[in-house]
């Protein structure tokens, strides 16, 4: 993590919340008439507890995830009073992760609220998904008393601020109640502004009781960034008729499907995303290549973007226009995306700019501001149809679409690629996919189609394991009517599955999809290669039928490929919560990021260190030493 990106976010931060408070601090009879005719304004005399709880509802907090503590009863119990919805949670992980599919899934920021100590530092997790993976959230932490009411050893006394700093854009620690409005709004501006991310507000228990006389005033709200100098620069590359341009597009351009649709169409780029821009251009689009666009990833998009000596469209893309997104590590398979010749990034951290591939033109900008600038410089940069293009890459589409029906025998179970199938036939285009750290994940974010933004979510660089099934319910909590399903591991699973209990008790009908392998095959995959055996990896044999029940959700178990497509459709036309158990054999089953992925590790290891493998791999082979677990 770039720790000046947090920093800056802190400070920025300070200052605003000390403006904020600067109104707060001349008020008068006309400021008051004038609160009153704007009714966003946190107003009046009332305690720490109900202008934190008013901030919440002016920034339109529709839901607040956590566990109330002793230091935070008086909060809970002013949410209610205000008619401010809340969910209770069994670990403050879920709160953050339940936070984060809710911002996902609005693109507003979610809110949690956790005790210090423990309450804290169970959210860290969950705090450092979205902070890695962009994600806004608002962190409401009550803290031990300070002041005159400081006692020594109190309960809970661990350095929160220094905590959450390390996985949050930036932390507010309030010190009196009067700044408590202010740094909860302002909380809200810096989660969304630029790339958005987690942001805590830290309150010390005994504010929610003082009362104050609050005049608190909606924050500004910056500019978006828009470095225009950049833009001029960048213009020529994507007018230049000999360049073959493509778009690499992120979760930054996730509120502006249209436009970057629309360019693409200017361009006649083929669009390939990361794992968390999926959805920003539907996958059905003639031009939409799918994840990646390297050896790990979407085969299609591999072959559209380096192009094929014997296809006649033979070049491939020449310039990259990479729209709010991050060369992360997971991302692109271990830094596999090929270099193009011309790179041209944009993004609203400038922290992100041409950091992996080599890059022309860093344009400091937010995704929506330049795509429309572009389209008004559409005159410049318009291409005639690319019929030829457009022919191959619905070639490669079909090609990809028939590997998707060709299920390899399963000795004991299901195909998770025949799982990942099902579910695209039988989800509604709308449904929200959650998928976890299963290595699974690989194969849904480069097969599961996906045509509407903000339906298909995934833990990608901090790949906290567990994440999916409060993520799930989190976005299921906001979206009455709306199909939500997760795809998880078993090990995943075992991480946060009492969750589910929270699902029953509010019946929130998730759909609960468990690849059972009885194992963490991810680690297979990558260690029995590597070691010629498996350490740590055999998870238990469990009786999930019995789980479900003890949760009072319906329960459905998957064993045979010739129940698959009708027992998916039944758990998905289920009314109620639903637990299904896939037993999942994964066999001989490639994925194409574990052998991207361990293919460059190994290039990349020096000549000593790949004698030393190779070494320890021959004397086990031929002691036949190879026990597992
Ligand atoms: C909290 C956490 N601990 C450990 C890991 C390392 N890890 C990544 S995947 C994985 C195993 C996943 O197993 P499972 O959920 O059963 O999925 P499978 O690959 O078997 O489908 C582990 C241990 C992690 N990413 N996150
Ligand atoms: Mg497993």
């Amino acid at each position: 993590m770039d720790v000046s990106f947090s920093r800056r976010g802190l400070f920025e931060g300070a200052l605003a919340v000390t403006g904020a408070l600067a109104v707060t601090a001349s008020g008068g009879p006309l400021e008051r008439a004038r609160a009153a005719k704007h009714p966003g304004w946190v107003f009046g005399r009332m305690t720490g507890a109900e202008a934190l709880t008013e901030a919440l509802l002016a920034e339109g907090a529709a839901c607040v995830y956590g566990i109330p503590g002793a230091q935070e009863n008086e909060l809970w119990d002013t949410f209610k009073d205000k008619g401010l919805p809340y969910l209770l949670v069994t670990h403050e992980f879920s709160a953050a992760a339940m936070a984060d599919g809710y911002a996902r899934s609005t693109g507003a920021p979610g809110v949690l609220c956790v005790v210090p100590g423990p309450g804290v530092t169970n959210s860290l997790t969950g705090l450092g998904e979205a902070l890695l993976d962009s994600s806004p959230i608002v962190a409401i932490v009550g803290d031990v008393a300070n002041g005159e009411k400081a006692k020594p050893f109190q309960v809970h006394a661990l350095n929160q601020t220094e905590l959450l700093r390390h996985v949050c854009k930036a932390v507010f620690p309030v010190q009196t109640v009067a700044q408590i409005p202010g740094a909860v709004r302002q909380a809200f501006v810096t989660a969304r502004s630029g790339e958005p991310g987690p942001v805590a507000v830290v309150v010390p228990y005994n504010l929610f009781i003082e009362a104050h006389d609050f005049r608190c005033p909606p924050p500004a709200v910056p500019a978006p960034t828009f470095d225009e100098a950049a833009f001029q620069r960048a213009l020529p590359f994507l007018a230049d008729p000999k360049a073959r341009i493509g778009i690499y597009a992120g979760a930054g351009c996730m509120a502006f499907p249209d436009e970057l649709t629309a360019v693409a169409e200017l361009l006649q780029a083929p669009v390939a995303t990361s794992v968390s821009g999926k959805g920003v251009i539907s996958e059905c689009h003639p031009l939409a290549v799918g994840w990646g666009f390297g050896a790990h990833a979407s085969e299609v998009a591999e072959k559209v973007f380096a192009g094929e000596v014997k296809h006649p469209l033979k070049s491939g893309v020449t310039t990259l226009l990479a729209i709010g997104v991050k060369f992360s590590e997971v991302s692109t398979g271990y830094y596999g995306n090929p270099q193009p010749k011309h790179v041209i990034h944009v993004d609203a951290n400038a922290c992100n700019l041409g950091r992996v591939l080599r890059t022309d033109v860093c344009v400091h900008a937010d995704a929506g501001i330049f795509l429309g600038r572009l389209m008004a410089c559409a005159d410049k940069v318009r291409r005639p149809a690319d019929a030829m293009l457009v022919a191959r890459i619905r070639e490669l589409k079909s090609d990809a679409a028939k590997e998707l029906c060709a299920v390899p025998a399963a000795k004991c179970g299901v195909d998770p690629l025949a799982l990942i199938a099902s579910l695209r036939k039988a989800l509604p285009e709308d449904a929200m996919l959650f998928t976890d750290v299963t290595v699974s994940e690989h194969l849904a974010a480069e097969h599961f189609r996906v045509t509407k933004p903000r339906t298909y979510f995934n833990p990608v660089d901090n790949q906290a394991m567990g994440w999916s099934i409060p993520a799930a319910i989190g976005a299921q909590r906001v979206h009455h009517g709306r199909t939500v399903a997760t795809l998880t591991g078993d090990g995943c699973a075992l991480m946060s599955a009492l969750e589910i209990s929270t699902a029953a008790r509010e019946s929130l009908p998730v759909k609960f999809f468990i690849l059972d392998d009885q194992a963490y095959h991810y680690m297979q995959m990558l260690q029995k290669p590597a070691y010629l055996r498996t350490t740590a990896t055999i998870l238990a044999k469990m009786d999930y039928r019995a789980l479900a029940q003890a949760f009072g959700v319906a329960y459905i178990e998957i064993v045979a490929h010739a129940e698959l497509d009708a027992k998916v459709r039944g758990a998905v036309c289920h009314d109620g919560p639903v637990l299904v158990r896939v037993a999942t054999d994964y066999g001989k089953r490639s994925i194409r990021w574990v052998e991207a992925v361990r293919k460059k590790y190994t290039q990349e290891l020096s000549a000593a260190q790949k004698a030393r493998f190779l070494a320890r791999i021959g004397s086990r082979a031929i002691r036949g030493d190879k026990e597992s677990d």
